[in-house]
Formats: structure tokens, C-alpha cells, sequence
């Protein structure tokens, strides 16, 4: 058996979540059209009976805005410590090389691992041109051509990373997907939601906070799961979008987010939700601390 880490790195939106998902073969980490949809670097947990492979899921690393946007960008690049391989991941697409691309190269040339190129979205172009364009960046220790959204690659992606893992038995017990309590996933199905049904910046405006998780698997007393969550966002004006018209859309979210959650602990659940206004939030050392944004 072999047992390691591997980061999966680069620019928002590329398909990191994707892929993890993709190799866990179920939902374990929430993905959108939208960029900077992962706030936390996640170590999400695959295994087969070769190897147990720690990916870490990171989120997309930019140029950050705000203090949030530091946040993500730093836990990303802090993610390439400690790794056995980084995995870079970028699109079939790509014509060519932007500053967010050059930051990832930057952090990954301070990184003391092997480095493997992923081309993803091949099902909607030729990886050729991106092998190219990025091959010539820095050395690799392997390349390959996938896609996420299709399956084509992802095994051969596992095949490639497996001789640069140490041998060693299991960290995790098999049964584990993410390494993350099921509070925190139910936060993460929420605010998966909140990026399905709201358009433009208002989604990027939100943060989910868990301000009680009760579940049956802890108080045998409960038939229901019990959450109590606020979406936090910045003005007045957020808050009515999210709410909508006699509180249709904060039905909507609740709803999904109810059923996505049942369908990922077993158990039925209440959820209860509201929204606060922060004005600033993603500038507060100290809202963002609370949040586990720190
Ligand atoms: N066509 C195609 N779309 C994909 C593929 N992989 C991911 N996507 C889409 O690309 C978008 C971004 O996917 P994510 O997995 O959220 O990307 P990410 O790199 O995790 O993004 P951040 O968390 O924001 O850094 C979503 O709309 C996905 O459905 C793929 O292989 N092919
Ligand atoms: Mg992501």
C-alpha cells in the first residue's frame, strides 16, 4: 500500500473541486460556474486497493482584493507544504498565460515536490496546445489530459501520481470522505446553494455560518438533525435579494440545501435559516476568524 498527499492547485474555476469529486465518485466538495467557489483548502480522501491519496482541494489561487480574498489565496499556496506532489490544474482552452498562472507557477516553484500537469476540460477542446504553452513554464514530473466532467483521465491521473507517494499504511479510515466535520459540509452544501440560485457578485457577498448543528448521531434524544445556520452578507440590499419576494428564494436555497444535506448524513433535518447583515465582513479579521476564514 502507499499513502500520500497530493495538492491540487491553481486558478479559480479551472475544476478543482471538479476533479476531486470526479476521483471520490461522489459530492464532497461544492463546485460552480462561479470563481473563488472554494474558501477552504479540504483534504477530501480517495482511495483504492493500491494507495489511500490524500487530495487537497484548494481554493483558486488570484489576485486577492480583500482580506477574504488574502485568506484563499494564502491557504491555497500554504496547501503545497508538506505535500508529495502537486498537481496543477488548468484548461484544455488556455491560449495563455495569465498573472494568476504565473502566481501559481511562482508558488509552485517554492514548493520542494514534484510537480504533475493536469490539462482539464478536454471534452471541450484539445489539451494539445495547453501541454504546450505550459510545458514550457517549468519542468513536470508527469502530464496528462482529463476531464472531470466526462471521467476520461481521471484513473490515468491516480496511475501517474502513484509511484511518487511513500509506502505506508492508511491515515484515514476508509470509510472517511473529507477531512471535515459534517457541521462544515453542511455549511459548504448551504452555501453551494447560495452560488446555485443567486447571480453576479451577490453570491461572492455571502458566508455561511453554523451557528447550531444538533444531529441524532449526538443526541439520540433528536429524530431530526437540527441546523440553525445565518447567511451573512455586507448590505441591506443583498439581504433582500437573498430573501426575495415574500421569502421565495431563501425557501429555494433551504429547501435544496435540506435535501442535499439529508441525502449526505442519512438523517431527516431541520433547517432553520437568517439572514444577518455585516457590513465589511470580508475586511474583519474578526467576522472572518468566526468564520474559519483565518
Ligand atoms: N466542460 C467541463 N466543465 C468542467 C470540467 N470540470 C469542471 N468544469 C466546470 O467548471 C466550473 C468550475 O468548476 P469547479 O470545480 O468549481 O472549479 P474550481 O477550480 O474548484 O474553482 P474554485 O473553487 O473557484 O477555485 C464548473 O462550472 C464546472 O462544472 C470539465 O472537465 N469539463
Ligand atoms: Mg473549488
Amino acid at each position: 500500500m502507499r499513502c500520500g498527499v497530493v495538492a491540487l492547485v491553481g486558478r479559480p474555476n479551472v475544476g478543482k473541486s471538479s476533479l476531486v469529486n470526479a476521483l471520490l465518485k461522489t459530492k464532497a466538495a461544492i463546485v460552480s460556474p462561479k470563481p473563488q467557489t472554494t474558501r477552504n483548502a479540504v483534504r477530501c480522501i480517495y482511495n483504492d486497493g493500491r494507495a489511500q491519496i490524500i487530495f487537497t482541494d484548494t481554493p483558486g489561487i488570484h489576485i486577492p482584493k480583500d482580506k477574504l480574498g488574502r485568506f484563499l489565496a494564502d491557504s491555497a499556496i500554504g496547501a503545497l507544504e508538506n505535500v508529495h506532489v502537486a498537481c496543477w490544474l488548468v484548461e484544455a482552452d488556455d491560449r495563455k498565460i495569465g498573472p494568476e498562472d504565473l502566481q501559481t507557477l511562482e508558488a509552485l516553484s517554492k514548493a520542494r515536490c514534484p510537480v504533475a500537469l493536469a490539462v482539464n476540460k478536454c471534452d471541450q477542446g484539445d489539451p494539445e496546445r495547453a501541454f504546450e504553452l505550459y510545458g514550457a513554464t517549468r519542468p513536470f514530473a508527469a502530464r496528462v489530459a482529463l476531464s472531470a466532467k466526462t471521467g476520461r483521465g481521471v484513473s490515468a491521473l491516480v496511475d501517474l501520481l502513484l509511484p511518487f507517494l511513500p509506502e505506508g499504511e492508511p491515515c484515514y479510515d476508509p470509510d472517511i470522505l473529507i477531512d471535515g466535520t459534517e457541521r462544515f459540509l453542511a455549511g459548504e452544501l448551504l452555501r453551494g446553494q447560495v452560488l446555485t440560485f443567486l447571480r453576479d457578485e451577490v453570491p461572492h457577498r455571502v458566508a455561511v455560518e453554523v451557528e447550531e448543528y444538533k444531529s441524532p448521531d449526538e443526541y439520540p434524544n433528536r429524530r431530526k438533525l437540527y441546523i440553525r445556520a445565518a447567511l451573512i452578507v455586507e448590505t441591506v440590499g443583498q439581504k433582500a435579494i437573498l430573501i426575495g419576494a415574500s421569502g421565495a428564494m431563501l425557501k429555494k436555497i433551504g429547501r435544496a440545501a435540506r435535501l442535499e444535506i439529508e441525502q449526505a448524513t442519512g438523517h431527516s433535518v431541520y433547517l432553520e435559516l437568517w439572514v444577518k447583515v455585516s457590513p465589511r465582513w470580508r475586511q474583519s479579521d474578526l467576522v472572518l476568524k468566526r468564520l474559519g476564514y483565518s
